[in-house]
């Protein structure tokens, strides 16, 4: 059984708020707005308030759907290069065979495979999809390729859930240890992080944990500068050290976020495997029940290469959570069902560009509608 009729109906919710009019007063309109009615006869107001609240419960507020609008825009941007490989091969493909047909499973079974969905994932898919053309007689092409997309959504949805929220401290500064080999984006993530935390009102501290790489350090200060958040790092000494002074001051300061960054070793599996118990303990010292969070930092273009990153690194540490970088520059976006499937952790965000704004929590549904919106109508 699949999602079907759920998938169309999620489709065109989708399209309707991507292509919605609606604009929001700016914040200038807003204060006239809220002056001209301050003189309007208060009864007048309060059935207005009240009509308006009616509506609120029932559908999404103005505010939600332009906000939505974003994030869909967001994830188009982000997805196209992914979207326009995978779309036109299924279409290609539909044009070469419109009847369901060997030939047609194996070459279907080739796209998957270079779509970085990851081999395992595919094969068990293709079973899926082939009883599916079973039992129900599918032959038509070009209605398969619904099916497919609905299949590739139950991969995700189906089975155990992992959860995409940050766990956040009861009490105290949450910490977010971000790990990755180098090169992968943890600096720049821990900068967008800072933003959309420091955006959101929480006091956040980012520490420069990678005292190995010569300008690691100063390329996270710069983050802080651009974002507006406090900044602990010192060159020289040991990523222990400057993680345990600069936990101290962040617990002293009232820090709402600590964001630690680390260099990305992973030549020697036991040596990295120390260094990051060494860091743990320390945290934990400072921080009971920290690291809140340990987020495996995956450049999305390194296909099944970050899926090996991915299961050395789950060996070595506990990895609570997937930041999947570079979506934006591949056309492998299938990686984050390999992720789920061969790797078992949650990618609780992805990164859609190099700018301040393109880290965006991960969401299913935004991702199954950027990859094949153009494939479904
Ligand atoms: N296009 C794109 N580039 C990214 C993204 N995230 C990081 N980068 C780039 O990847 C490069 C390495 O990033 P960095 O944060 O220094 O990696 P680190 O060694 O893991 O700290 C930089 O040039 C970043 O601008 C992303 O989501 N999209
Ligand atoms: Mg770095």
């Amino acid at each position: 059984m699949g999602l079907f009729s759920n998938l169309k109906s999620l489709f065109s919710k989708k399209k309707e708020i991507e292509e919605t009019s609606i604009e929001l007063p700016s914040n200038n309109e807003e204060k006239l707005i809220k002056e001209n009615t301050d003189k309007e006869e208060v009864s007048q107001i309060s059935e207005e308030v009240i009509e308006d609240k009616l509506d609120n419960e029932k559908e999404l507020s103005n505010k939600e759907i332009v906000e939505e609008k974003k994030v869909i825009e967001k994830y188009d941007k982000g997805l196209e290069k992914s979207r326009k490989e995978f779309v036109s091969n299924l279409s290609m493909l539909g044009i070469k065979y419109s009847k369901v047909s060997e030939e047609y499973f194996e070459e279907l079974e080739q796209i998957l495979i270079m779509a970085d969905i990851g081999v395992n994932t595919v094969f068990k898919f293709m079973d899926d999809i082939r009883s599916r053309v079973k039992k129900e007689n599918i032959v038509d092409t070009a209605y398969l390729n619904e099916v497919i997309v609905d299949e590739l959504f139950i991969i995700y949805v189906n089975g155990e859930s992992l959860s995409d929220k940050i766990n956040m401290a009861e009490s105290g500064p949450t910490v977010i240890l971000m790990v990755g080999v180098n090169g992968v984006g943890k600096t720049t993530t821990i900068g967008k992080l800072a933003n959309k935390y420091a955006l959101s009102g929480k006091k956040v501290m980012v520490i420069a944990g990678d005292t190995f790489r010569a300008g690691a350090v100063e390329q996270l200060k710069i983050w802080a500068e651009r974002t507006n958040t406090e900044f602990y790092g010192k060159e020289g000494i040991d990523p222990a050290g400057v993680i345990y002074d600069g936990l101290e001051q962040a617990k002293n300061n009232g820090s709402d976020i600590v964001l630690i960054d680390t260099a990305g070793r992973l030549q020697n599996k036991v040596n990295l495997m120390k260094e990051l118990e060494k860091i743990n303990k320390v945290i934990n010292k400072i921080i009971p029940k920290a690291p809140h969070e340990t987020l495996l930092v995956i450049d999305a273009s390194t296909g099944q290469n970050g899926i090996l990153q991915a299961k050395s690194f789950k060996e070595i540490t506990n990895i609570t959570g997937i930041v999947l970088t570079k979506m934006d520059g591949t056309a492998k976006g299938g990686i984050v069902l390999a992720i789920k499937e061969e790797v078992g952790l949650p990618v609780k965000f992805i990164g859609l560009g190099e700018g301040l704004n393109d880290l965006e929590t991960f969401d299913i549904e935004n991702y199954i509608y950027g990859l094949f919106k153009d494939l479904i109508n």
